[in-house]
């Protein structure tokens, strides 16, 4: 090239729809050839209408990261070293199958983490591959998120997906527990700028209560805060629920012929006076009876609940609760209410055909003999399941989106676990804290890589959509869909060069039969185009996969419509609102109410915006700044324990300790300490420049893998006991 050539630099544009939470919001991508010049939110967007966090606005600089895997590593003497695709699939083929003829199924252990929802390669294929391991030992991180909320749908509607969801957009009253939408962008409510919606709600003369042991950034903008004493949600939900039938509040308006129940509900309810539960919750029977007072002279309300209110102790009776609040006061299925989502692709509630009401408990864990709940066992059990030998013993273990070692209870002892492993896989696309420990690493394309549709999040999303993105840049690595083919091939018996092909069909065909259409109906497509394809054409809107290849920017199915009772596939056809399963765990609350108060300090957590649960700290742009994995304390408990703004704090718990810097304020709750989980990244043998330097500590070494919801199995994250005391 002349010195007087001049580049013509053409830059271009994508639609992408972000992956990173789960608010799906739209992104206009600026590719300059293959380098991302910038994102922005996609003002187009039927959905999200331009909205973008900055997480999503850091698509760019992850495609970018170094740090980045972009071909397989593979143990060799001890280290991991880059390989081949085919020498990757050579040592998987070699070891997994003789593992598991050896030592049985259930000696192969699964995670699955956060991001296999947000990837439509893993949603649709990693139950192909899970099935062909057919473990009973399959994990995931619901178990340390909202397990406890599918458990409640599961027996209240008939399916754990049938979940309700606050129609933000027309409610005139949220009550919303142990969530901050402001900063997560909303979970089990797809609502892109929540911030946006939850003004709307006052802009419309609405009100906004907020029940959390921290002043969050959701209860700044909020009428009424109420500091809860962590893990008593249940206690003060049940209260409510005493005060709508003691003051004659109930209206189950048109609810009446769907509703089974009630009369239990009002007996199980009697202990739970305001006065009873104060103490306890820690507010004042007063303000108890005034939010219920105002919940049911509301016109439109919406109670909902999350994290807070999942993981803790009595996680499922304040999910099950949530929803009987929605039912007695007449919202539940109600424009401006709680309302089912009527997602266009692959949602169960939405199929033809007669469905099978839902169990849980179908089997429990071999070591500590928790129970089974959809499909999964609790990820608090997965290191005794390693640990303790015996017939079973988990030898091998599949990791695909997941980081178990900064995500789940008593990190410290999964960690011992992980290094007892005789074989072990990560599909991730970081060389990181769990992943450190796998034998072989098959890394996936980057989100701007790869297509995207998101499966999951449209059946809880606020406003009935679909968008399906193609993938904005070539990838220089497998698809992820093709990576569980090849797995899947491996672990079936037909070995590392079975047909793609064929598997392929073999998924095709199942999801076709699922939806009710004949699969030759998607054409010569392939992946997840043909399943998603499928899907469309089996829903409820009659769409195809080329109507969003269409419409960049999504298409808008319209606000959410009433579905009762076609949605319900419980055993009677109504919503059971006493259901034997959950009820049978009351008294363990009633027992609560007769316990003295305890005086002990309390660890809970917090989400911040530029984090993503563990795995996006290695991004300069996120965590430049002030060190925000903190231990958050009220000033007079600092001043009660010698600890001062800035200082160092040692916290201990039953599983661990870890020592912390403190920041001092009055936005949290006396008597609880809070620090963010994600963090811990100064482990040896990671390949993350700026995590490393951003370190944080890994507060799931506090978290004890003993504490659970007796129902769900999840592990209790919020209201962990804890001592503290300053490091001098
Ligand atoms: N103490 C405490 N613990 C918590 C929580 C809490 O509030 N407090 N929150 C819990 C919750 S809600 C959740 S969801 C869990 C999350 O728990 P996990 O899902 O175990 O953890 P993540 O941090 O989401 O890690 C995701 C992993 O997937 C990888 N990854 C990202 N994208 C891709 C991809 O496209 N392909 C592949 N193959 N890999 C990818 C990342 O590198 C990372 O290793 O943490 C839970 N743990
Ligand atoms: N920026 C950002 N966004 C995210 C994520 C992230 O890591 N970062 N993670 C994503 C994921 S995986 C999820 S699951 C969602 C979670 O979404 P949310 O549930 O909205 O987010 P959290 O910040 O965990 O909110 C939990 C709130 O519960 C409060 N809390 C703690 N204990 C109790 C209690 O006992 N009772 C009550 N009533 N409140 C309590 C906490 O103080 C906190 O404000 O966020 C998603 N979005
Ligand atoms: S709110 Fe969630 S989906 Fe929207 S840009 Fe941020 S991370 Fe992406
Ligand atoms: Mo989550």
């Amino acid at each position: 090239m002349s010195p007087s050539c001049v580049t013509v630099v053409v830059m271009t544009t994508a639609p992408v729809t972000c992956p990173l939470c789960e608010a799906t919001c739209g992104l206009e991508v600026t590719l300059d050839g293959d380098r991302v010049a910038g994102v922005r939110g996609d003002a187009a967007d039927v959905f999200s209408h331009g909205f973008i966090c900055p997480k999503g606005a850091s698509l760019g600089a992850l495609h970018h990261d170094p740090d980045l895997l972009r071909a397989p590593l593979v143990r060799r003497d001890g280290v991991l070293v880059e390989v081949s695709w085919d020498e990757a699939f050579a040592v998987v083929d070699e070891r997994l199958p003789a593992l598991m003829a050896e030592h049985g199924r259930d000696a192969v252990a699964i995670y699955a983490g956060n991001p296999s929802v947000h990837n439509a390669s893993t949603a649709l294929y990693g139950p192909a591959f899970f099935k062909a391991v057919g473990t009973k030992n399959f994990y995931t991180a619901s178990t340390v998120d909202q397990l406890p909320k599918h458990f409640s749908s599961g027996y209240l509607f008939g399916h754990p997906l049938t979940i309700p969801v606050p129609d933000l957009d027309r409610t005139e009253h949220l009550l919303l527990l142990g969530a901050n939408p402001i900063v997560s962008n909303g979970s089990l409510m797809t609502a892109p700028d929540a911030r946006g919606r939850l003004r709307g709600i006052r802009e419309r003369g609405g009100k906004i209560v907020v029940v959390d042991p921290k002043r969050s950034r959701t209860a700044e903008i909020a009428d009424d805060h109420h500091a809860i004493r962590p893990g008593t949600d249940a206690l003060l939900l049940f209260a409510l629920v005493n005060v709508l039938f003691a003051e004659d509040l109930v209206t189950l308006r048109g609810l009446a012929p769907h509703i089974t129940g009630l009369d239990t509900v009002r007996s199980l309810a009697t202990p739970f006076t305001p006065a009873a539960v104060a103490s306890a919750t820690g507010l004042a029977a007063e303000e108890i009876r005034r939010m219920a007072r105002e919940l049911a002279a509301a016109p439109r309300a919406a109670v909902y609940g999350r994290m807070g209110t999942t993981t803790q102790s009595f996680g499922t009776l304040a999910s099950w609760l949530v929803d009987v609040l929605n039912v007695l006061t007449g919202n539940l299925d109600r424009e401006g209410g709680a309302m089912f989502p009527l997602a266009a692709a692959g949602q169960a509630n939405s199929r033809r055909g007669k469905r099978r009401p839902w169990t849980a408990g179908r089997w429990r864990s071999r070591v500590r003999g928790l129970p089974e709940v959809m499909g999964e066992l609790p990820v608090a059990t997965l290191a005794d399941e390693i640990l303790t030998p015996g017939p079973g013993q988990v030898r091998a273990l599949v990791t695909v989106c997941g980081n178990p070692c900064l995500s789940t209870p008593n990190a410290g002892r999964l960690e011992e676990a992980l290094a007892q492993l005789d074989f072990m896989i990560s599909l991730d696309v970081y060389l990181n804290e769990t992943s450190r420990h796998a034998d072989v690493i098959l890394p996936g394309p980057t989100p701007l890589e790869r297509p995207h549709y998101d499966l999951a999040l449209y059946q809880l999303a606020v406003r009935n959509v679909a968008n399906w993105t193609p993938a904005a840049l070539p990838t220089p690595v497998p698809q992820e869909w093709r990576t569980l083919l090849r797995l899947t091939g491996i672990v079936a018996g037909t070995g590392r060069s079975a047909s793609l092909a064929s598997l392929d069909d073999m998924v095709a065909g199942e999801a076709a039969r699922r939806a009710g259409v004949d699969v030759s109906v998607a054409g010569d497509r392939t992946g997840p185009e043909r399943l998603v394809d499928l899907m469309l054409r089996g829903g409820p809107y009659d769409l195809t996969l080329a109507d969003l290849e269409a419409a960049p920017h999504g298409v808008d199915l319209g606000a959410l419509t009433p579905r009762l009772p076609d949605v319900l596939s419980t055993p009677s056809g109504l919503v059971e609102l006493a259901p034997d399963a959950i009820v049978s765990d009351v008294p363990r609350l009633v027992g609560v109410l007769g316990e003295p108060v305890s005086e002990q300090l309390v660890l809970i957590g917090r989400r911040q915006l530029g984090s993503n649960n563990s795995w996006m700290h290695n991004l300069e742009p996120l965590v430049r700044g002030q060190n925000r994995c903190t231990a958050q304390i009220h000033p007079a408990d600092a001043s009660r324990l010698g600890l001062v703004d800035g200082g160092r704090a040692m916290v201990r718990s039953r599983a661990g300790k870890v020592e912390v810097p403190v920041e001092v304020t009055d936005a949290i709750r006396p008597g609880v300490v809070s620090i963010p989980h994600g963090w811990g990244h100064d482990v040896d043998g990671t390949r993350a420049t700026v995590a490393t330097a951003h370190a944080g500590v890994n507060t799931n070494l506090l978290a004890d893998d003993t504490l659970l919801d007796a129902l769900s199995g999840t592990t209790v994250l919020n209201g962990i006991p804890v001592e503290i005391e300053p490091v001098r």
